[in-house]
């Protein structure tokens, strides 16, 4: 259909996971697909990984459009089952004929249809490295091409089993850096990009593209997926860290585990070193906790451009933000404890601290809400949004809202975790007979008497924290002494400074 009979087409943005698939399927590196699924397909995927007409594929490829959206599109008349699909800002990327469409959640359906582009269908970050299949496939030389997916920074093993592959097979190497998504390790694709390119020197001639790849959580199908985006861009042979099936796509190598040799300072296969003289490859977690702590990561693993990148974007923890986020029914103590917690590291000087009380929120932030679940999830999305917004600019947020709903909770602490600071979780467990014997505002005694509805403890639900860091009970501690006890929480995980 020409653009112009798109006018009257409804517009819709569609979710940033739907978007970077959307962005794969225009630029063919999902090929042979050519739109998102339909019923037909998904249902003989289910059944046997394969899609209706017998080619296999790993994942769904899926769209949802809210339910009024789909309720007004006429399937059977080509001019009006079009919808136009939009970034963020509302700008159009491309248009779907739909061809089948079918509720799946409340409010949602789930559409299936073509795409088709609109304009140059760019969008997001990175677009110079952002190249299609097509133009990356006209840029490599012929014959082999190794390909690596970069969802971790690169490090000297990897650089040193990518070399060695490459010179094996004698082959380009094609470095793809997926960043359609936070990576496992939470690194921002921004992060990401950026220690690869930190790396590039360290590589035989690479070319380098940034492919907004979404992990669906699936080891196996993920890598599936990769293999066959991979082949799109034109890679023969892929390097493969995890587990990886080979599916009609490029040969997958599985390399061999390097270690360092200090006689020479050379990686080799760790079984060619003698015990003594080898030192295995940092695992990630060390690679965190050497800069968590500050430590400079060693140059016999790490070469110095990268561990700069990755120190950059990984400070030590007392210079990153962090959200201290307390939990607990009313009048069990969290402003009280909040309150000397902001305090003394305002007194110190070590952090600068911004306190979102319960009640300041209320009024500044959240005026007009209500105490049902809704207002309430809301209060505290709000609160985990600030929160969350302080720590990506290295302060401390101090919440301490009732927050009673453990989903709500879970929401806060992602978007802490997405903006790269720390999230601690404090349930401030004073029992309720304790509370309510305090009952300064006199809530208690009201919803006692039935004068006021759904009091957190009373005839509302306060879901007890499962996954919180630390646990209080003013009951048993003095003000003094619960203030100190998170301090030295604080202290001991390295997000403030020992005295
Ligand atoms: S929530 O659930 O996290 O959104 O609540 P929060 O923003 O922390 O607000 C709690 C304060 O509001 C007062 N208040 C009530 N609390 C619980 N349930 C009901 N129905 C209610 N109505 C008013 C109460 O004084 C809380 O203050 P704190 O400081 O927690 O005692």
């Amino acid at each position: 259909m020409p653009d112009e009979m798109l006018r009257d087409a409804p517009a819709y943005n569609p979710r940033p996971g739907e978007l970077a698939d959307l962005e794969l399927l225009l630029t063919g590196a999902y090929a042979p697909l050519t739109g998102f699924l339909g019923r037909a397909d998904l249902t003989a995927l289910q059944r046997r990984g394969r899609l209706a007409d017998g080619t296999p594929w790993p994942l769904p490829v899926t769209l949802e459009i809210p339910e009024s959206l789909a309720l007004g599109l006429v399937l059977e008349d080509p001019t009006q089952r079009s919808v136009v699909l939009t970034d963020q800002e509302g700008a159009p990327i491309a248009a779907i004929e739909v061809g089948d469409a079918w509720p799946t959640r409340e409010g949602r359906y789930g559409v299936g249809g073509v795409v088709r582009q609109i304009g140059d269908g760019r969008h997001g970050p990175f677009q110079r490295l952002r190249r299609t299949p097509a133009e990356v496939r006209e840029l490599l030389p012929p014959g082999r091409v190794l390909g690596v997916v970069a969802d971790r920074p690169l490090h000297r093993p990897q650089l040193a089993q990518i070399a060695h592959a490459a010179r094996t097979l004698a082959a380009h190497v094609l470095i793809l850096i997926p960043v359609g998504d936070a990576g496992p390790g939470g690194l921002s694709p921004e992060v990401l990009v950026r220690t690869v390119f930190a790396a590039r020197d360290r590589m035989p001639p690479a070319t380098l593209v940034a492919v907004p790849l979404v992990r669906r959580g699936d080891e196996i199908r993920d890598a599936l997926l990769r293999a066959r985006v991979a082949a799109a861009y034109g890679v023969t042979h892929l390097l493969s860290t995890g587990d990886m099936l080979s599916g009609g796509g490029p040969r997958v190598l599985v390399p061999r585990e390097l270690a360092y040799d200090n006689r020479d300072g050379q990686w080799r296969w760790r079984d060619d070193i003698p015990p003594r003289n080898r030192r295995l490859a940092l695992r990630n977690d060390e690679i965190d906790d050497l800069l968590d702590r500050g430590f400079p990561l060693p140059e016999w693993h790490t070469p110095p451009a990268v561990a700069k990148e990755l120190a950059r974007a990984r400070p030590p923890r007392r210079q990153r933000g962090i959200v201290v986020f307390l939990t607990g029914l009313s009048g069990s103590g969290k402003s009280t404890v909040a309150r000397g917690i902001a305090d003394h590291l305002r007194e110190t000087g070590d952090r600068t601290v911004t306190l979102l009380d319960g009640d300041v929120v209320r009024r500044e932030l959240s005026a007009g809400l209500g105490f049902s679940k809704e207002d309430r999830d809301l209060n505290i999305r709000r609160i985990g949004w600030v929160a969350a917004e302080v720590a990506r600019h290295r302060g401390m947020a101090l919440c301490c809202p009732i927050a009673p709903y453990a989903e709500a909770r879970k929401t806060a602490r992602e978007m802490a975790t997405l903006a790269g600071a720390g999230f601690v979780l404090v349930h401030v467990a004073t029992p309720l007979e304790v509370c309510e014997q305090r009952d300064r505002k006199g809530l208690y005694a009201k919803a006692r008497a039935g004068l006021i509805k759904g009091m957190t403890g009373i005839d509302d639900p306060y879901e007890t924290p499962r996954d919180a860091e630390l646990t209080i009970d003013t009951s048993t501690l003095s003000v003094d002494e619960a203030v100190g006890t998170v301090l030295d929480y604080l202290t001991e995980t390295g997000w403030v400074e020992p005295k």
